[in-house]
C-alpha cells in the first residue's frame, strides 16, 4: 500500500528515513541508537538501528522517522520487525535492563520539523517481544525476529512522525513498514465501488455508493460499507444491464446477433423468437422476417406473425327481412389466436331497378355486433324487404393493420330479403275447428312455394304450438277445444327461404266450459311444492352453514388443545393482560413485599420516563439478607403505565429457571411501585462485554450463550415469546451466569431505545434484532426469538459490537431482504457462525429450535476442538483455553458440518481410530476420498 514506500525492509531506504538518531535529555553516556550491520537468519547482512544501554539507569533514547504523509488515511498500521535481548542472558545487568520499547507518533503538517519536543509525541503502545534471544553469538545463533503491528488514528494533520523510545533495552530495529487499509475497488451487483480508505475507528463503516458499470442502469441505489479491516460489507441494491446487454463476469456484454434483450430487468439475452432475426450485436428487439409482422401490443418475446387468410364457407339463411350469416374460420390464422371478424355490408339495391349498390343505413341491426367479433355467426335484421344485399366478412388479427392486407382476407355473399303475410281472416268457426284464409304478401320475393301456419292456445302462449303447411292461401284447423282463444301466425316460403311470420291473429272456438278447477288445484299444488322445496333448501342450507361453523369452531378449539398437549406436563405461561383486574394477576404471580424490608442503596439505571433501577438489600423475616435490584415507577404515572409496569412482574413471577431473572416480589400497596428482583452484579451483557473486550475464552463465551439458550428454551416451552431478546436485555451475575430479563410487552414497545417505528407497522420494533416476518407482518413466534438469539450470539462473540454497525434501520431491513447476513465476528469459530446463520434462515420453519441450539452448544462445550476453526484473520485458536493444541481430535461428531473435519477426527468420533494408518496407507486421507470407499 502507498505508505509502505516509506519503510520497505531494505536497508538503504530504511536508513534514509531515519536520519534523526538523537540523544535523549537524560542520557548520560554516548551510547544511543546506532546503525549496525548484523546477519539475519539466513546469514545475509542487514543494517539495523540498535541500542543496548542495559547497564545504565534512566535511559531515554529516541529515534524518529521523517515526516510521513498520511495520503488520506485515517488509521495507519505500523509493523515493526525487531530483535530484543533477554535481560537474563546479559551478564552483570541489574534492574536497569528493560525488555520493551515505546512507540510514539506526532501528527504534523510540517514536512521538516527541525526539533520536536518529546512531549509533542503521543504514545501508541509499549511494545514487547514475543520471542527474545538469549545470546548474541553471531557464529551459530539463530536470530529470532519479532513482528509487532500497532495501529493509530491519524486524522488531524497532513502527516505524522513516528518515534521509538528506548528506556534501557537491548534492541535492534530491523524494519518498519507503515501502511493503511483500503477496501479494494470491486464490482458487486453490477456496480463499481472505488478503492476506499477505511474509517478512523476499528468499528467504523464507510458508506460507499457504487456507480453502475457501463451499459447498465440502476435497479436500486447500489451501496456497500467499507469495514475497518478493508473488507466490503452489506451490499445493497445494484444495477441491471441495459436492454441489449447481459451480465457476464460482472460486466454488461452486448447480446450477440440472433439474440436480444428487451428490458433491463430480463435475466439475459434470449434467442430471437420464430420468424425474426437480429443482425447486429446489442439488439433490444428482433426484426421480423419479410412477410411477417409484429403488432404494437406484441411483446418482443413473441414470434412474428401474419394476417389470417379469408374466412371460409360463408353461408346465408334469409328469414323474411333478416339474414343469418355463418362461416368457417380462415384456413391460416397466421400464427396468432386473436382472429376477429368484421361485417362491412357492402350495400343494398332494389331487385327490380337493378340499381348500383349503396352503403346501408345505420338502422340495420347486427347481433352480436358488427365489428371485432370472435364468433363465426351473425344475425342481421331490420333489413329492407325484398332487397339485394351483399355482405363481406373480413377476418382480421393483430397484424392485419401492420401488414396492410385487405381483400385477401375477406369473403362475400349476396342475399335477397322476403316479405311477410299482412293479415289472416277466419272464415268459419265451430266448437272444434276454425277455417282461415289470408292474402299473398305484397311483394313476394319470388314464387311462393308454400305457407306455414303456426298456432297455439292463447293461455299457453308459445309453450306448445302446432305447425301446418299448405300450398294454398287457406287452411282448416281441426281438433281444437271449444270456447278457447287461439293465436295464429302465417309465413311464406320462396326459393330464398322462409319469410317472417305475420303478426298474431286471435280467434276463439265456440261454447263448452273451461276446466278452471283442475288448473287451480294444479297451481296450488305447484305453489306448495315450490315453496316446500324452497323451504327444504333453506333448511338444508342453514343446517350446512351451522354445521360448518360448528366444525370450524371445534377445530380451533382442538387446535389450541393440541398445542397445549404438545408439551404435556409443562406449565403454560398466562398472559396477565387476559385478566380484567391487573391486581388479580399480580397477586396471583408475585409476592407483596413490605417496603420496610427493603434498603435502597444506589441508583444504577433508568427505564423510560418514570422508572429507575436501584440496587439494595432485602431482608425477609426468617431468611438471610440478599442483594436485590429494585425497579420503581415514580409517582405521576397513568393507569396504563401502572398496568404495563406491573405486567412485567406478573410475567416474571411465573418463571422459575436459573437463566431467567428471578422475581423476589413487588410493592404495590404504597408508592412508588416496586419490582424486586435478584441482583446481577455485572449488569447488562452488552455493556459487560464491551468493558471486557477480548478477555474471555471461546468456551466462556459459549458458556454464556448456553445459559441464554437454556433460559429461552424454558420460555419457549412455556409458550412465552420474548420479542426483545438482545444482549442489553440479558443480565450477568458475578459467576458469569447470564439470565434473560426484561419482560412485558409494553416495555418492548416503549422503553427499549432500540425499538423503532418501521414504515409498515405502527408499533415500535427493535429492527436489528427482529426476524423479517415479525418486522413485516408482526409474526412474533419462538422462531422469531430464535432469530434474535442468533443476533445475541453475534453480539456476544464480537464483544458487544452493534449489529450491522452504524447502518440505518431501513438499510438493515433492505440488506436482510436481499439475503445479506452478518459476517462472522473476528475469531468466531466457524460452527458458531454457522449456527447464527441457521438462526437467520428466512423461512422460520427452517430455523433450529432452542432445544436444538442448546444440544448443539452442549456438544461444542464437551468437544472444544470443534471450536478451533475460525474464519478470522488472527491465528486460529488464540482465544482457546490452553491444552487445546492443534492436534486435538474431538470424540463426538457435531450435528453441524465442519468442513475441515479430518479422517482422524472422523475415525475417533466413531471409535475406529485404530484404522487410521490402514486407511492412510490405502490413500484415504481426506473425507472426500472416503466417499469413494466401497464395502469391499
Ligand atoms: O447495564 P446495567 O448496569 O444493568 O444498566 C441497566 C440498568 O439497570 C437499566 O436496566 C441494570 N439492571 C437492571 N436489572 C438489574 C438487576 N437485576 N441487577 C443488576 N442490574 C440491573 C442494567
Amino acid at each position: 500500500l502507498p505508505l509502505g514506500n516509506y519503510f520497505p525492509a531494505f536497508w538503504c531506504i530504511f536508513m534514509h528515513h531515519f536520519p534523526h538518531v538523537c540523544k535523549g535529555k537524560h542520557q548520560i553516556k554516548a551510547q544511543r541508537w546506532e546503525e549496525v550491520s548484523i546477519m539475519d537468519e539466513k546469514n545475509i547482512p542487514i543494517r539495523t538501528y540498535q541500542v543496548c544501554n542495559v547497564l545504565e539507569p534512566n535511559q531515554n533514547n529516541w529515534l524518529r522517522t521523517d515526516w510521513i504523509p498520511r495520503s488520506g488515511a485515517q488509521r495507519v498500521y505500523v509493523e515493526v520487525k525487531f530483535t530484543l535481548r533477554d535481560c537474563n542472558s546479559l551478564p552483570g545487568v541489574t534492574g536497569t535492563c528493560k525488555e520493551t520499547f515505546n512507540l510514539y507518533y506526532h501528527e504534523s503538517n510540517e514536512v521538516r520539523e527541525s526539533y520536536i519536543k518529546e512531549s509533542s509525541f503521543i504514545k501508541v503502545d509499549t511494545v514487547a517481544a514475543d520471542e527474545s534471544f538469549t545470546q548474541v553469538d553471531v557464529g551459530d545463533r539463530i536470530m529470532k525476529l519479532n513482528t509487532e503491528v500497532r495501529d493509530v488514528k491519524v486524522t488531524t494533520r497532513k502527516g505524522f512522525y513516528l518515534a521509538f523510545q528506548d528506556v534501557g533495552a537491548c534492541i535492534a530495529l530491523v524494519s518498519v513498514r507503515v501502511f493503511y487499509k483500503t477496501c479494494p475497488l470491486t464490482i458487486r451487483n453490477l456496480a463499481t465501488f472505488p478503492d476506499t480508505v477505511t474509517g478512523a475507528d476499528t468499528s467504523s463503516l464507510v458508506e460507499v455508493r457504487g456507480s453502475c458499470v457501463n451499459q447498465s442502469e440502476e435497479r436500486e441505489e447500489p451501496k456497500m460499507y467499507c469495514g475497518a479491516d478493508g473488507e466490503w460489507l452489506v451490499p445493497i441494491g445494484g444495477c441491471f444491464c441495459s436492454p441489449g446487454y447481459e451480465e457476464k463476469g460482472g460486466a454488461c456484454k452486448a447480446c450477440s446477433a440472433g439474440f436480444y434483450k428487451a428490458k433491463s430487468s430480463d435475466a439475459g439475452c434470449f434467442k430471437c423468437p420464430p420468424h425474426s432475426h437480429s443482425v447486429r450485436d446489442g439488439a433490444t428487439v428482433c426484426d421480423c422476417h419479410s412477410g411477417f409482422f409484429r403488432a404494437d401490443s406484441d411483446p418482443p418475446s413473441m414470434a412474428c406473425t401474419q394476417p389470417p387468410s379469408a374466412p371460409q364457407q360463408l353461408i346465408s339463411v334469409v328469414n323474411e327481412t333478416s339474414v343469418v350469416l355463418e362461416w368457417a374460420p380462415p384456413r391460416r390464422l397466421g400464427g396468432r389466436s386473436d382472429t376477429s371478424y368484421n361485417y362491412p355490408r357492402m350495400g343494398s339495391g332494389s331487385i327490380s331497378s337493378s340499381q348500383l349498390c349503396l352503403p346501408c343505413g345505420s338502422d340495420v341491426l347486427f347481433s352480436p355486433g358488427q365489428t371485432g367479433l370472435k364468433t363465426t355467426r351473425v344475425v342481421v335484421s331490420e333489413l329492407r324487404a325484398h332487397t339485394h344485399y351483399t355482405f363481406i366478412v373480413h377476418a382480421r388479427n393483430g397484424v392485419s393493420q401492420a401488414s396492410g392486407a385487405g381483400a385477401a382476407q375477406s369473403v362475400s355473399v349476396s342475399v335477397t330479403t322476403n316479405q311477410a303475410v299482412s293479415s289472416i281472416l277466419a272464415i268459419d268457426v265451430t266448437r272444434h275447428s276454425l277455417s282461415l284464409s289470408w292474402q299473398q304478401p305484397d311483394r313476394p320475393n319470388g314464387v311462393i312455394l308454400e305457407y306455414e301456419v303456426k298456432f297455439y292456445e292463447k293461455d299457453q302462449k308459445e309453450r306448445s304450438y302446432r305447425i301446418m303447411r299448405t300450398f294454398s292461401r287457406s287452411v282448416d284447423v281441426t281438433g281444437l277445444n271449444p270456447l278457447t282463444v287461439y293465436v295464429f301466425h302465417v309465413r311464406a316460403r320462396t326459393a330464398a327461404g322462409y319469410g317472417e311470420f305475420s303478426a298474431p291473429f286471435e280467434f276463439s272456438t265456440n261454447s263448452d266450459p273451461f276446466p278452471l278447477i283442475g288448473e287451480g288445484v294444479n297451481s296450488a299444488f305447484l305453489l306448495l311444492s315450490v315453496s316446500g322445496v324452497g323451504i327444504l333448501l333453506l333448511i338444508s342450507a342453514a343446517v350446512f352453514i351451522i354445521s360448518r361453523r360448528r366444525s370450524k369452531y371445534s377445530k380451533t378449539k382442538q387446535d389450541s388443545e393440541e398445542e397445549k398437549h404438545l408439551n404435556p406436563g409443562v406449565k403454560i405461561y398466562v398472559d396477565p393482560f387476559t385478566y380484567e383486574d391487573p391486581d388479580q394477576a399480580i397477586h396471583e404471580f408475585a409476592k407483596e413485599i413490605d417496603v420496610s424490608s427493603i434498603h435502597i442503596e444506589k441508583v444504577i439505571g433508568m427505564v423510560g420516563e418514570f422508572g429507575e433501577v436501584c440496587s439494595g438489600r432485602l431482608r425477609v423475616q426468617g431468611k438471610r439478607e440478599i442483594y436485590v435490584a429494585i425497579k420503581s415507577l415514580k409517582a405521576g404515572y397513568s393507569d396504563k403505565q401502572r398496568r404495563d409496569f406491573l405486567s412485567e412482574a406478573s410475567i416474571m413471577g411465573q418463571f422459575d429457571h436459573p437463566n431467567i431473572i428471578r422475581l423476589e416480589g413487588v410493592v404495590t400497596r404504597c408508592k412508588p411501585l416496586m419490582i424486586i428482583t435478584e441482583y446481577m452484579e455485572n449488569g447488562s451483557l452488552d455493556a459487560f462485554l464491551r468493558k471486557h473486550d477480548g478477555q474471555f475464552t471461546v468456551i466462556q463465551l459459549v458458556g454464556m450463550l448456553r445459559g441464554i439458550a437454556s433460559g429461552m428454551k424454558y420460555l419457549s416451552d412455556m409458550s412465552y415469546v420474548h420479542r426483545d431478546l438482545a444482549a442489553r436485555n440479558i443480565l450477568v451475575n458475578s459467576n458469569l451466569v447470564c439470565k434473560v430479563s426484561d419482560f412485558g410487552l409494553s416495555r418492548v414497545l416503549e422503553d427499549d431505545p432500540e425499538a423503532a417505528y418501521t414504515t409498515r407497522v405502527r408499533r415500535k420494533i427493535p429492527i436489528r434484532w427482529t426476524a423479517p416476518e415479525a418486522i413485516t407482518y408482526r409474526k412474533f413466534t419462538t422462531a422469531s426469538d430464535v432469530w434474535s438469539y442468533g443476533i445475541v450470539m453475534w453480539e456476544v462473540v464480537s464483544y458487544g459490537e452493534r449489529p450491522y454497525w452504524d447502518m440505518n434501520n431501513q438499510d438493515v431491513i433492505k440488506a436482510i431482504e436481499e439475503g445479506y447476513r452478518l459476517p462472522a465476528p473476528m475469531d468466531c469459530p466457524v460452527v458458531l457462525h454457522q449456527l447464527m446463520l441457521d438462526c437467520w434462515e428466512r423461512e422460520r420453519a427452517e430455523r433450529p429450535t432452542f432445544s436444538q441450539i442448546l444440544n448443539m452448544l452442549d456438544k461444542l462445550i464437551r468437544n472444544p476442538g470443534t471450536l478451533r476453526r475460525t474464519g478470522g484473520d488472527r491465528p486460529a485458536g488464540t482465544m482457546l483455553e490452553s491444552g487445546m493444541g492443534s492436534e486435538v481430535c474431538v470424540s463426538v461428531l457435531p450435528e453441524v458440518c465442519v468442513p475441515e473435519w479430518s479422517v482422524c477426527e472422523w475415525l475417533q468420533s466413531i471409535g475406529l481410530e485404530r484404522y487410521r494408518d490402514t486407511l492412510a496407507a490405502a490413500g484415504y486421507t481426506s473425507l472426500d476420498s472416503l466417499l469413494a470407499l466401497t464395502h469391499q
